[in-house]
């Protein structure tokens, strides 16, 4: 069905459909959004989560009693709903603070207020139940080569992200960190700009296990990459924590559209993966978040007609993808374009590279004339594809 439940762990951040529709050229278009309406419309239209920025639910520099109160409200509509908070992160973007960054900073006192600012957000995340913290770091970067040291500002990335890991096992947290890598926007450059950089750093840190990523479709696009091979290859690392799902037509600025709006063909092949394996099973049980801005052209009720869009396209396209991995055709061409056998290992069981030497057939008489001759089927297993997505199927 294609009416959205509880148990397919769809996701909205508060900012997302409470965008107001700000741009770099324009005012507001739509007003702004109360949390706890928010909550409510998220969990009648069928979502299971909610996430936010601490900004996002309480005003930055709002005085203590004001944030009591605010978080009070929040947890009666969780509490009235039964959404919860999959992953909560913190906002080092908007303040002038941060316009050289949080963690990487080139001033230490906006280093160490940005580190309290995201230790405070993870008490109130794991109050609300929260386990996975996300950190997109869009300021922390430049326009100038020369302004900043790419090195130390990854060792204070570093220090910054075990200084949270120990925060959060010492009070018991459990969270685990979603490193969210964007290439440009709002910096020129952004540290960590890809899926493939965010996996490697995580490796250099006190405790890599604690440390995955949240790639984003059309951050991943915005670099001219393939967002299910990224996928694909975190979730190799084991390193998918979360994702964020939207639209993006290629390389330009962030579009944020609704998921399915721009590369469909890659959205149904991300949802084919995330789904369905390659083998019927699902390699990733976390939240199915959408992180996607209502265009500036809608009026409220766009906006939550942009919420139902995002969860109808994902299942749509669970849908489509069910259908072709069990019409028989397909799985035929699939055998005949051997996918399958690449999950074969190259060499023999026990084989070694002086068994492969001495194989005859893998090289002097390996026929390469006949394996350069051959077809491999892709086209026709990709236009089965194309007419499934297109429901011609
Ligand atoms: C910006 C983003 C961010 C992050 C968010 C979560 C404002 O391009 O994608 O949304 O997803 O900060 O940490
Ligand atoms: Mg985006
Ligand atoms: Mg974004
Ligand atoms: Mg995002």
């Amino acid at each position: 069905s294609v009416q959205p439940t509880r148990d397919d762990k769809f996701s909205f951040g508060l900012w997302t459909v409470g965008w107001e529709a700000r741009d770099p050229f324009g005012e507001a278009t739509r007003p702004a959004l109360d949390p706890i309406e928010t909550v409510h419309k998220l969990a009648e239209l069928g979502a299971y989560g909610v996430g936010f920025h601490d900004d996002d639910l309480v005003p930055f520099g709002a005085d203590a009693a004001t944030r009591d109160g605010i978080i009070a409200r929040f947890k009666k509509a969780l509490d009235e709903t039964g959404l919860i908070v999959p992953s909560v992160t913190t906002n080092l973007f908007t303040h002038p603070v941060f316009k050289d960054g949080g963690f990487t900073s080139n001033d230490r006192g906006v280093r160490r207020y940005a580190l309290r600012k995201v230790l405070r957000q993870m008490d109130l995340g794991a109050e609300l139940g929260s386990k996975i913290l996300v950190l997109w770091g869009g300021r922390e970067g430049s326009e100038y080569d020369s302004a900043k040291d790419v090195r130390a500002a990854l060792d204070r990335y570093r220090e910054a992200l075990n200084l949270l890991a120990q925060y959060s096992e010492d009070r018991g947290y459990g969270f685990r960190f979603a490193i969210e890598p964007k290439p440009n926007e709002p910096r020129g450059d952004i540290l960590l700009p890809t899926a493939g950089h965010a996996i490697a750093f995580t490796q250099e840190l006190e405790r890599p296990e604690l440390f995955g990523i949240n790639p984003e479709v059309g951050h991943e696009q915005m670099s001219n990459l393939n967002f299910t091979h990224g996928i694909a290859q975190a979730l190799w690392h084991n390193k998918l924590f979360h994702i964020d799902l939207n639209g993006q037509h290629g390389p330009k600025y962030d579009q944020d559209l609704v998921f399915g709006h721009g590369d469909l063909f890659n959205a149904f092949s991300t949802v084919d993966l995330l789904e369905n394996g390659l083998d019927g099973v699902s390699p990733y049980d976390g939240p199915r978040h959408f992180d996607y801005k209502p265009s500036r052209t809608e009026n409220v009720d766009g906006a939550w007609e942009s919420v139902k869009a995002n969860m109808r396209t994902y299942l749509l396209l669970k849908e489509r993808a069910a259908a072709f991995r069990a019409d028989p055709e397909v799985q035929e061409a699939l055998a005949a374009a051997r996918v399958g056998d690449l999950s074969t290992p190259t060499l023999k069981p026990g084989e070694s590279y002086a068994d492969l030497l001495a194989d005859r057939d893998a090289f002097e008489d390996f026929d390469v004339t006949a394996a350069g001759a051959q077809g491999y089927g892709f086209i026709r297993l990709h236009q089965l594809a194309v007419e499934h997505l297109m429901g011609a199927r």
